[in-house]
């Protein structure tokens, strides 16, 4: 029986991943490293530092912790520039009903993020208010595919693990999810994972499963 809905935030609730994707790759372009979207798949879920590792992984060149500290500072900066775009138009289609759905059941509603800006980007389409529970990145320090961020979010919730359902768009997140004992919903890139308990074609279909 599930009683909480834990959301991950990029890429399920809104589609900043193309907004990561453009900051990375203006860092990436500065430094002469080969960057394309097929290894931005890979940077979905893991926190800023491991993206950047993932990044650097095409260098010519070995960075210093203190160059990669400048270079996630940097990248961020740009990311914090293109949120500012953001708008309630951004919330990805269907989110509100399904909301407002597990609302009406009595469904407690979290988000578990790995992002450290993931309140500023709740507040800037309208939904910084609306969650039972909000898990991110300041919270934890292993990000998924540790389930840290999830059970955390359960704790928030006053719930067991085995009652929480999350919703995730990256691989590495259903991962942190079922490593979290957890049941996961995969929608997006996740959906070639074979580890999801639950594949959403668009976000409405998790209602069948609620
Ligand atoms: C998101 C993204 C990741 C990003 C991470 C950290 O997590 O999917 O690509 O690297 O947050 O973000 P920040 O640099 O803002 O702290 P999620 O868990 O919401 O999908
Ligand atoms: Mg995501």
């Amino acid at each position: 029986i599930i009683k909480g809905v834990i959301f991950d935030l990029d890429g399920v609730i809104v589609s900043t991943d193309s907004l990561h994707y453009l900051a990375w790759k203006k860092i990436a372009d500065k430094e002469g490293i080969y960057f394309d979207e097929e290894i931005n798949h890979r940077l979905r879920g893991v926190s800023r530092i491991e993206s950047l590792n993932i990044l650097l992984e095409k260098a010519n060149r070995v960075y210093t912790e203190e160059e990669k500290m400048r270079l996630a500072d940097e990248k961020n900066n740009y990311y914090i520039e293109l949120l500012k775009n953001l708008t309630p138009n951004d919330v990805l289609p269907g989110i509100i009903k399904v909301l407002k759905v597990l609302k009406e059941k009595g469904i407690k509603i979290a988000i578990g993020s790995s992002s450290k800006n993931a309140k500023v980007i709740l507040e800037r389409i309208g939904l910084l208010n609306s969650f039972d529970a909000i898990s991110d990145g300041n919270d934890i320090t292993r990000s998924k595919p540790f389930p840290d961020v999830f059970l955390v979010t359960a704790q928030k919730l006053w719930l067991k693990p085995e009652h929480c359902l999350v919703v995730e768009d990256a691989v590495a997140g259903i991962k942190a999810a079922k490593a979290a004992g957890m049941f996961a919903a995969a929608i997006g890139d996740a959906k070639k994972s074979v580890e999801a308990d639950f594949i959403l074609d668009s976000i409405e279909d998790l209602l069948r499963y609620v």
